[in-house]
């Protein structure tokens, strides 16, 4: 098993050019009924740097007043999130064996500039369930600390089609994306042309 770190299971190229182009065209479907919207950062109310959009029962957002947070509905249209694919079940089930669906599929979109800051996913309910990523277009500088913000950490590419699960120790572990990297073909697949340069999908359990 690829395992880089306690429970952190590193799938490099686990969707080939043809799955992730079939995911590509689920993504652009959900975020044709669920536009991209910008999630303010809890306090400041800075913008984050990513746009963001969710699939399934519950989708995770953030605003100046309520912080982060799952909610059943789109902050703009007011309409519940569109389902999970079939597909993102199936990669659920494939690489997890989780017993129980993911709740919650956000949608990160990167432009070249974009990153995001180290953080741990500690808004679920649910610390034993595991965190699926998939990632389509440009690499990134993923970086994986511990338990502990000064903890030191390990850096690696997360590629276009590369699956990642953080299970055990490593679900609680500080992560986040130091840059997006200058990647020679690697443009999101055609349904998502236009929209940034990178996007990651986590699929988590919430409740
Ligand atoms: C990203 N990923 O790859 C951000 N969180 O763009 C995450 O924050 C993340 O990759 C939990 C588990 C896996 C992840
Ligand atoms: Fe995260």
């Amino acid at each position: 098993m690829p395992e880089i770190a306690p429970g952190a299971f590193h799938y490099p190229g686990f969707l080939d050019g043809p799955a992730q182009e079939a995911l590509a065209r689920e993504i652009a479907e959900v975020i044709a009924q669920a536009p991209l919207f910008v999630s303010l950062m809890p306090k400041s109310g800075l913008p984050m740097s990513v746009r963001m959009t969710n699939c399934g029962p519950l989708g995770w957002m953030s605003d100046k007043d309520k912080g982060y947070r799952y909610e059943p509905r789109h902050p703009e249209t007011g309409k519940p999130w569109p389902p999970m694919p079939q597909m993102l079940l199936d990669i659920w089930d494939a690489l997890t064996g989780y017993p129980k669906p993911p709740e919650a599929c956000l949608v990160n979109v990167y432009s070249d500039d974009a990153k995001m800051g180290l953080h741990q996913d500690r808004d679920e309910a649910d610390f034993d369930a595991p965190i699926l990523s998939l990632s389509l277009g440009a690499d990134c500088r993923f970086r994986l600390g511990g338990p502990r913000r000064a903890d030191k950490s390990i850096a690696f590419v997360l590629a276009a089609g590369d699956a990642l699960v953080l299970s055990g120790p490593s679900r609680r572990f500080f992560h986040g994306v130091d840059r997006i990297l200058p990647t020679v073909h690697a443009e999101l697949p055609a349904p998502l042309a236009g929209l940034g340069a990178r996007v990651n999908l986590t699929l988590r359990r919430v409740t």
